[in-house]
């Protein structure tokens, strides 16, 4: 098994969040790591979603990961087995979102120079999390199929903080009420800058997609 470090981080009261975000941006952007966070609700499928994007790239790109989890080391320790790639668990102290100064202070203790690719796995919500800049280059969200299609009228700010928004599950379309094209309507009135790329993290369907759409973003930092 590989081995994990797992780090633990409490909410700092005195945080600055857009202050201490920007600056994790321009040192990140400084050493040329392109970073992502990825959010969702519990279950839509980062964990294997990150799993299979990493082993597409993984041979031509450093990438170094980063979940949060509120007290295990589950994820983390499911994506470096998978991978092989360096995974840290970040423990938060019970809280629902990550902000920038929790992520400051994980990467004083997880060196990222000569990553190309930083990504992080936020914890299962689609409230808070939209709320808190992290210092990510590109903020991604997944919305699984069996979620449904309503999600984006539901939970706007999520929608609207996403560069990208992967429709996972795609492979279960047959079996729930999920309108694609009234989803990505939904998502572009809530951000009409937002990208929609239908995937499926089980079958491999559409990560390609991804990964260009990543390539093409990590030129522009
Ligand atoms: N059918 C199907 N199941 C998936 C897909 N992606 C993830 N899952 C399943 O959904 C469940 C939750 O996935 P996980 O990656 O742990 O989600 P997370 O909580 O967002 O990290 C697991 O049982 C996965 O096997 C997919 O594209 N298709
Ligand atoms: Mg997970
Ligand atoms: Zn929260």
């Amino acid at each position: 098994m590989s081995e994990v470090k797992v780090i633990e981080i409490n909410e700092s009261v005195f945080a600055d969040n857009d202050k201490t975000a920007e600056e994790i941006r321009v040192k990140l952007t400084d050493q040329k790591t392109f970073f992502m966070n990825v959010m969702s609700a519990p279950g839509s499928g980062k964990t294997t979603f990150l799993i299979s994007l990493i082993n597409r790239m993984k041979d031509k790109f450093k990438i170094g990961e980063m979940d949060v989890d509120i007290e295990t080391s589950l994820d983390a320790q499911k994506v470096a087995d998978a991978t092989g790639v360096e995974s840290i668990q970040i423990h938060n102290g019970g809280l629902c979102h990550i902000d920038a100064d929790m992520v400051s202070r994980a990467l004083q203790e997880y060196d990222t120079e000569g990553l190309d690719l930083l990504i992080l796995e936020n914890i299962g919500n689609l409230v808070c999390p939209a709320e808190f800049d992290t210092g990510a280059h590109k903020n991604i969200m997944l919305l699984s199929v069996p979620e449904g299609d309503d999600k984006p009228l539901k939970y706007p700010l999520m929608f609207s903080v996403s560069d990208l928004v992967i429709i996972n599950k795609i492979d279960t379309l047959d079996y729930f009420e999920f309108d694609v094209k009234l989803a990505e309507k939904r998502i572009k009135s809530l951000n009409p800058e937002a990208v929609v790329i239908p995937v499926s993290a089980k079958t491999g369907e559409g990560i390609e997609r991804v990964i260009e759409w990543i390539l093409e973003e990590r030129k522009n930092i």
